[in-house]
């Protein structure tokens, strides 16, 4: 009903003066001066409203023909220049329709129209013709895609208003179910209503208009309804399925409407077809040659999606075409070695040799399955004769979860070279038809695709869409009709194309390409195809899905299916055929004779991100020492200066940040530093040094717990926001704070895709608690951790948990230590032989630090860009201490000549008679506070020395094993804060026992064993905490024991 009062309204009597400011400008403005006047009209909302057939979905369709017929009364059938004209002179409700001429008919003069004014009309029928035509074309393009020809199999049955999907429940060799009238097209099928509303047969040769909102006409702008009818079914009812019509904005749905409706678009030169062709040869005789060579190894192969080579090519010589420099993709297993070989053209001698077993790996590491190495490739376009860099990102058997680290490298490379349109560098990602719909890190990622710090500005995602996920149907593996449909979060077009039609996946890879180029937004192309082998090759599919691969064993190949269509056409001969055939044939066999002669295998040549220069010629660290991470008084005042101040004119913040302010230039003033001011001091003068700083996270712009304000807000003008960091020195590098969506999984990945692509940048990501980094589980346990043994590929991002038992709770207490220290590479019952400080570092997998000053949080995050190679650091980072008066560092801890301090031994009463010292306590983080405290109140400074571990990983053995040495009458306590299986207590203790060569015993002094991480009951938690610190000062506490 709102939609028919809006057309109403805009019927109202029109003249020129009121046209020219009406809603319709734009849209009378194309007519120029042919407007043309009316006259005032009496009771015209009233009258036109009452017209019975001005239902609610005729308003559209009235509003077309109205503004048509403004702009030439003669574009319209007859009967609404009539019905308009009467409308205008005055005619009562009803009376304004006249019979409509007979098509073709003599046309009625303006005087016969009039003289009919008051005849009960016929022009009712033809109304709603046309108002069913327009509905027609909607419903086509609405759902057009459901009776698309999309399955290769043509076994799928998916029915769209039920859940789950049901696919290949048909009988196969069974036609398509006979839903529709045989004789009238799928139209009536489509709108649900037989006869489609009072359209039949007899309507079929009448002419129509066309409305503006369909391009099938081409230059026609009325054809027969059944031609309207077979354009449609051309356009959308082929191989070719296409979901657009959810999409809010107009040009879009207009864009994609002309891309797939305008008559002859699916023409191809001889030359787009050969290409195609050859392509499809290389595809598809690339798997068999793997098959006839290696035929019991697991490669997970294409067959079956043989197109996706020629889609994946179509898509980068466009974009190429499009000036696109680089292309940074993901994929999953199946096809990769294809991908490899055929798109990004990764040497066939080098794929050959990971097939063979016995090459003794070059690097060190453990190394990857040959189906999951990235690769790295700069060459010439043959299509655009322009260089493009493709890469292609290793990744974990685990799917999906490269897609945010895919995005996050293409945010940084656009970053890197200024293209803040996305216009040089694109990502394309590559799907699983199950993973695609069942991984929520898809999600995530869509989600992140138009967030200002995180857009790509638009990725092409490619879904082999196999209909089929390891021995599981569709219809019990999503919700959804679609494994698509997750993408229409983000209004992405989908295009759905069944893969045994080469030209129509070109098409829509074509299409795909532009969309992204146009829009700067995501897309998806769905290559419906099916998986000839099971699994794997060596998977038994007629275990699950007997009839499905029945028909596949009687499916002829797409690749000799195409090459039959193009010699019938005679775009090629059969003779040229086979000698592509035998022409690719051979060059795989050259290849694998070459890789015969291969000795060793270098995981190194399958590296994604180089770093040119950054290592030497050998790819080993240019050095192996760290200067001093400290910084002159003048820079730490300057810093400090800047934190503590807003570097912009007429800016107003909040009267408390103004006094968070003032407090910091306090510290400055008194020469030192809490954590906040520590991290601003890190941040400033690695900007200054010329680093490019990103920090990511929930709400870190403010910190979660509102002590590091790095973005300000003015007060009075809305969105202006002052980044003090961005102020440091003229030629700083620039520094990027982000409060991110409300997700781990996904901005950790995209995070660790960022550190990827430079080593000149410090990436850091931050929990907002540290007990939410287990949903990014995935990220940290096949990506930061193993990353650098399975691809050798270094990675310097910085993780930020915030973790301290503070009484707040199971999910707002612990970053869960324990579980990385647990895979830390280092043996903790070997004292290392190497060199202590930068060696140890060099061979750990992380580092992992939980640091009690400022100062130390520093210098650790300033030595993560100047020490020569890169690691990930994982922080454990305060709570309370960020406010804590004793935990503060004066500037003398951060000048020149200071470092990091792996150790902090106790520098108290203890250290002058060392021998009179009953008891060490180690520990690390903010317990220490807690220990120092509750010595002081017993009086035991003489007698209980307290040595910080700050660097758990690599574990500081030397340092500890000088303090062990330096109270020699003392027994060994470890305290935690933590419970007893949880915290760093199984770590801890091996490598002390280690460090006193097993001669002294190591105790424990902390929370008992316990499920959750912390108690809800803050009373309990005081309990538990008084009763482990009544243990680490009670000398007796371990007496008897063993
Ligand atoms: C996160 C995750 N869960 C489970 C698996 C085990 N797995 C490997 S392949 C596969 C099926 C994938 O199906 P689909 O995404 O349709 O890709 P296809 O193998 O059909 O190409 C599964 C479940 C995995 N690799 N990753
Ligand atoms: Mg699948």
């Amino acid at each position: 009903m709102h939609r028919l009062r809006t057309t109403v309204v805009r019927l109202r009597p029109i003249t020129a003066p009121q046209t020219a400011k009406s809603q319709s400008q734009a849209r009378l403005a194309a007519v120029g001066g042919a407007l043309r006047t009316f006259q005032p009209m009496r009771s015209y909302t009233a009258s036109v409203s009452a017209e019975p057939f001005l239902n609610g979905t005729s308003s559209n369709y009235v509003e077309e023909m109205y503004y048509a017929w403004l702009e030439n009364p003669r574009s319209v059938h007859k009967s609404w220049d009539i019905f308009f004209r009467n409308a205008n002179a005055g005619a009562p409700p009803g009376a304004a329709y006249q019979s409509p001429p007979p098509l073709g008919g003599v046309a009625l003069g303006l005087a016969n129209a009039q003289a009919m004014v008051g005849v009960q009309p016929n022009v009712e029928k033809l109304v709603e013709d046309h108002l069913a035509v327009q509905s027609l074309v909607r419903a086509y393009q609405v759902r057009g895609h459901h009776i698309a020809k999309l399955d290769p199999l043509d076994i799928s049955v998916v029915d769209f208003d039920e859940a789950p999907v049901m696919v290949g429940l048909k009988k196969v060799g069974e036609k398509r179910a006979p839903t529709c009238l045989a004789s009238l097209p799928y139209f009536i099928c489509l709108a649900g209503f037989p006869p489609f509303y009072g359209l039949d047969e007899s309507d079929l040769d009448k002419v129509f208009r066309l409305p503006t909102t369909t391009f099938i006409g081409g230059s026609e702008s009325t054809l027969p309804l059944r031609e309207i009818i077979q354009r449609l079914e051309m356009a959308y009812c082929q191989s070719i399925g296409v979901e657009f019509m959810f999409i809010n904005d107009l040009e879009q749905c207009q864009w994609i409407r002309q891309k797939f409706e305008r008559p002859g678009i699916m023409q191809f030169t001889l030359e787009e077809k050969r290409t195609l062709l050859a392509r499809m040869v290389r595809s598809t005789r690339f798997e068999e040659f793997l098959q006839r060579k290696w035929s019991s190894e697991k490669r997970f192969g294409l067959e079956g999606c043989e197109s996706l080579i020629p889609a994946l090519k179509t898509i980068i010589d466009k974009s190429s075409m499009n000036g696109v420099e680089s292309i940074i993709m993901g994929m999953p297993h199946r096809g990769r070695l294809n991908v490899l070989a055929n798109v990004i053209r990764k040497e066939l001698d080098q794929i050959f040799c990971q097939f063979d077993s016995k090459l003794e790996a070059a690097d060190e590491g453990s190394g990857d399955v040959k189906y999951h190495l990235g690769m790295w490739h700069r060459r010439i376009n043959r299509v655009t004769d322009r260089n493009i860099t493709l890469s292609l990102m290793a990744n974990p058997s685990h799917l999906e979860a490269v897609d945010p680290v895919v995005q996050g490298k293409t945010k940084a490379e656009q970053f890197y070279c200024g293209d803040t349109e996305g216009n040089r560098v694109m990502s394309i990602l590559l799907h699983g038809d199950a993973a695609f719909a069942g991984q929520g890190v898809v999600y995530e990622t869509f989600h992140l695709s138009d967030l200002p710090s995180y857009t790509t500005h638009g990725t092409i995602h490619v879904v082999v869409n196999n209909q089929i996920g390891f021995t599981t149907d569709p219809r019990v593996a999503r919700s959804s009709s679609y494994p698509t449909d997750v993408a229409k979060v983000v209004n992405a077009p989908i295009f759905h194309v069944n893969a045994d039609d080469p030209e129509a996946v070109m098409y829509v890879c074509n299409v795909a390409a532009e969309w992204r180029a146009t829009f700067h937004k995501d897309v998806v192309v769905d290559l419906v195809c099916y998986r000839r082998n099971g699994h794997n090759e060596m998977d038994e599919p007629m275990f699950t899905q007997p009839l499905m691969y029945k028909q596949i064993k009687k499916q002829k190949g797409v690749l000799q299916k195409y090459a039959e269509k193009l010699i019938a056409e005679g775009a090629v001969t059969r003779q040229e055929y086979e000698e592509e055939i035998a022409k690719y044939d051979k060059i795989c066999e050259e290849a694998h004779a070459r890789s015969k002669d291969e000795k060793i295998l270098h995981i190194k040549h399958w590296l994604d991100s180089p770093w040119p220069g950054f290592f030497n010629m050998d790819g080993q660290p240019k050095s192996m020492t760290c200067p001093s991470t400290g910084l002159t008084e003048e820079e730490l005042g300057h810093i400090g200066h800047i934190a503590s101040s807003v570097p912009v004119e007429d800016f107003t913040i909040h009267g408390g940040l103004s006094r968070i302010l003032k407090g910091r230039a306090a510290m400055v003033g008194q020469r030192v530093c809490d954590w906040a001011l520590g991290e601003y001091m890190a941040f400033g003068s690695l900007l200054k040094e010329g680093t490019h700083i990103r920090l990511s996270g929930q709400d870190v712009e403010r910190g979660t717990f509102s002590h590091r304000h790095h973005v300000l807000h003015d007060q009075n003008v809305d969105k202006r926001i002052c980044i003090p960091m961005n102020h440091i020195a003229p030629n700083q590098a620039p520094y990027t704070v982000c409060n991110s969506s409300l997700s781990e999984y996904g901005v950790l990945g995209f995070e660790l895709g960022f550190a990827m692509a430079s080593p000149n940048a410090l990436v850091l990501w931050e929990a907002q608690f540290g007990d939410f980094h287990n949903t990014a589980q995935c990220i940290i346990d096949q990506f930061i951790c193993p990353g650098q043994a399975k691809w050798v590929r270094q990675n310097g991002i910085v993780l930020l948990l915030p973790h301290g038992m503070e009484g707040m709770g199971p999910e707002h207490s612990s970053a869960r230590p324990e579980r990385f220290l647990q895979m830390c590479n280092e043996d903790p019952d070997a004292y290392p032989v190497s060199e202590f400080a930068v060696r140890q570092l060099y061979d750990c997998n992380w580092i992992i630090v939980n640091c009690s000053t400022p100062a130390n949080y520093f210098h650790v995050l300033r030595r993560q860009i100047l020490q020569p190679f890169r690691k990930p650091l994982i922080v454990f980072t305060p709570k309370s201490l960020l406010r804590h008066p004793d935990a503060k560092s004066s500037f003398d801890d951060m000048l020149l000549g200071t470092h990091f301090q792996r150790l902090i031994p106790d520098s108290g009463p203890v250290c002058e008679k060392p021998d009179g010292v009953k008891r060490i306590v180690f520990c690390t983080g903010k317990v220490y506070y807690e220990l120092t405290r509750e010595r002081k109140n017993r009086g035991m400074d003489n007698t209980v020395a307290i040595a910080r571990i700050e660097q758990l990983s690599p574990f500081p053995f030397d340092q500890v094993k000088v303090e062990t040495d330096r109270y020699p009458n003392a027994d060994l306590v470890w305290c935690q804060e933590e419970h007893k299986n949880q915290g760093y207590y199984d770590y801890v203790k091996p490598r002390l026992r280690t460090t006193v060569d097993r001669t002294r015993p190591v105790w424990y002094a902390g929370r008992g064993p316990a499920a959750a991480p912390a108690t809800g009951n803050k009373a309990a938690h005081l309990v538990e905490l008084q009763r482990f610190l009544d243990t680490a000062f009670n000398l007796d506490a371990f007496t008897g024991q063993s």
